[in-house]
């Protein structure tokens, strides 16, 4: 899994803390073009409707009432964008696969939402998430596919781990596994985790912590050899004193 930009070393998750100090609503963009400069790195929840995508950001930023939650599918109708400790973004968008309502809403969604996957280049890492209660999926599945065809950077996050019995989760997401196994040279990292009992927390933001720390460092590089650059004397050609003419 690499995240997106010009740096493309493996990057291993080291699980530490990680503190949220600050988060803060940025915006609510109906599209890609509308979305806010591409000026920190952005790490976005998708998943189908109900899955818990809002749920899970809030769980992350530790702040219950930041993304609006409902029990009711399709609620999460704009790409949210939300700034955490002031250098990095979480994104919550709308979700796929919610039949009812209008056909042109859902189509602007699926717009909207396939735009900025495809063509955000400060994306950094998906999260894409998927119900740990339920076997495997097609919609789910045909997204993963999606997801490998594009080239998109992610992670799974199976979720709502609390309302099924562990064996159940396990069975499940073996399941999953399975039925994705051949798209992939490597299986995608996943988690498992419940925005109520907080599963998962520390490892997702320690996934967060080791990519940002990855970005840090590549910005840094490259911002030293811009410096270098910028400072090298410039070659003068003194006279030749051995040829005067
Ligand atoms: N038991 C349990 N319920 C959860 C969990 N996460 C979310 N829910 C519930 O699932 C429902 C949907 O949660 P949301 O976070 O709004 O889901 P979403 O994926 O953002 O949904 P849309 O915005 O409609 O796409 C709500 O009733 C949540 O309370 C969880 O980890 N455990
Ligand atoms: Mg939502």
């Amino acid at each position: 899994m690499f995240p997106r930009g010009d740096f493309s070393a493996t990057v291993w998750f080291q699980f530490f803390i990680v503190q949220i100090s600050s988060a803060i609503f940025h915006c609510s963009a109906p599209d890609l073009e509308t979305c806010p400069d591409e000026s920190l790195p952005e790490f976005a929840f998708i998943g189908r409707s109900n899955v818990g995508k809002s749920s899970l950001l809030n769980m992350l930023a530790g702040e219950v009432g930041l993304a609006r939650v409902s029990p009711r599918p399709g609620f999460t109708k704009m790409i949210n964008i939300f700034t955490i400790n002031k250098i990095w973004r979480l994104v919550d968008l709308p979700g796929y696969g919610f039949a009812s309502g209008a056909k042109k809403e859902s189509k602007r969604f699926n717009r909207a939402v396939t735009g900025y996957l495809r063509d955000r280049a400060n994306l950094s890492l998906v999260f894409a998430l998927v119900d740990s209660g339920l076997p495997p999926q097609e919609i789910d599945l045909e997204f993963i596919q999606w997801l490998a065809r594009h080239t998109v950077p992610f992670v799974l996050v199976f979720t709502k781990s609390d309302k099924s019995s562990p064996a159940e989760v396990s069975a499940n997401i073996a399941a999953f596994n399975e039925k994705i196994a051949a798209w992939f040279v490597e299986p995608p990292t996943s988690f498992t985790c419940s925005a109520n009992t907080a599963q998962g927390r520390q490892d997702l933001l320690g996934v967060i912590e080791e990519l940002m720390t990855a970005i840090q460092a590549e910005a840094a590089r490259v911002e030293k050899i811009i410096a270098q650059k910028k400072n090298a004397p410039t070659r003068k050609r003194g006279p030749d004193l051995q040829r005067p003419w």
